[in-house]
């Protein structure tokens, strides 16, 4: 049975086996919790980073001038790398949906939490660090990407002993205890 715990605090202050990145396709990093992460997890993170990126796929699509765009890692996936500086043996970088007012993304965002606890049971990690992935810079409203978090990792077979959402603010904090009880 896995444990869902939660605490009110910054992701990248944790100690777990593995922490859990709500990066972008591009691995590269950028706010929020990704910035965070890079910052505090030092260049090891985002050389790993660079070197799974040259491995993925291209995509077909292309530029005007025939260069393959789109490269990187799609929406719903995780990989893992190394966790650096941080108080963890990996990162788990996730890619979560932009949400949308029009198109129900959901899928995409539960897909995030089962591939991160797929990756997790790959490398044997017992204890696992989310933070409410999609429910920032990409606008999934709180309550939602709470419901959606907490019910999908309820639902997944998995190896990890705990799961433990570490939520930024009181809010987010209250968002996800709603789920719980
Ligand atoms: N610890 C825990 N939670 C945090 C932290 C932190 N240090 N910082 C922010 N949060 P976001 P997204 C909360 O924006 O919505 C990046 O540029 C935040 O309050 O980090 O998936 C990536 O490169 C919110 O509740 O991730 C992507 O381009 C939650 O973590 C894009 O942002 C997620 O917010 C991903 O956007």
């Amino acid at each position: 049975m896995t444990r869902i715990t939660l605490v009110q605090g910054d992701i990248t202050r944790q100690t777990a086996d593995a922490i859990v990145n709500a990066a972008n396709s591009s691995l590269l990093g950028g706010g929020g919790v990704d910035g965070a992460i890079h910052r505090r997890g030092g260049p090891a993170i985002l050389e790993e980073c660079r070197r799974l990126r040259a491995g993925l796929p291209h995509s077909r699509l292309r530029s005007s001038g025939g260069t393959p765009i789109g490269k990187g890692l799609p929406t719903g996936q995780a990989v893992a790398t190394t966790a650096g500086d941080l108080d963890a043996r990996w990162v788990i970088h996730t890619v979560g949906p932009v949400h949308s007012a029009t198109e129900d993304r959901s899928e995409l965002l539960a897909s995030c939490y089962r591939e991160s606890l797929r990756r997790a049971d790959e490398l044997g990690a017992r204890t696992v660090a989310f933070p409410a992935v999609s429910t920032g810079i990409y606008g999934w409203p709180l309550d939602d990407g709470a419901r959606i978090a907490v019910t999908t990792v309820r639902e997944t077979d998995t190896a990890v002993e705990e799961v433990r959402f570490v939520l930024f603010d009181e809010r987010a904090y209250q968002a996800f205890a709603a789920w719980l009880t």
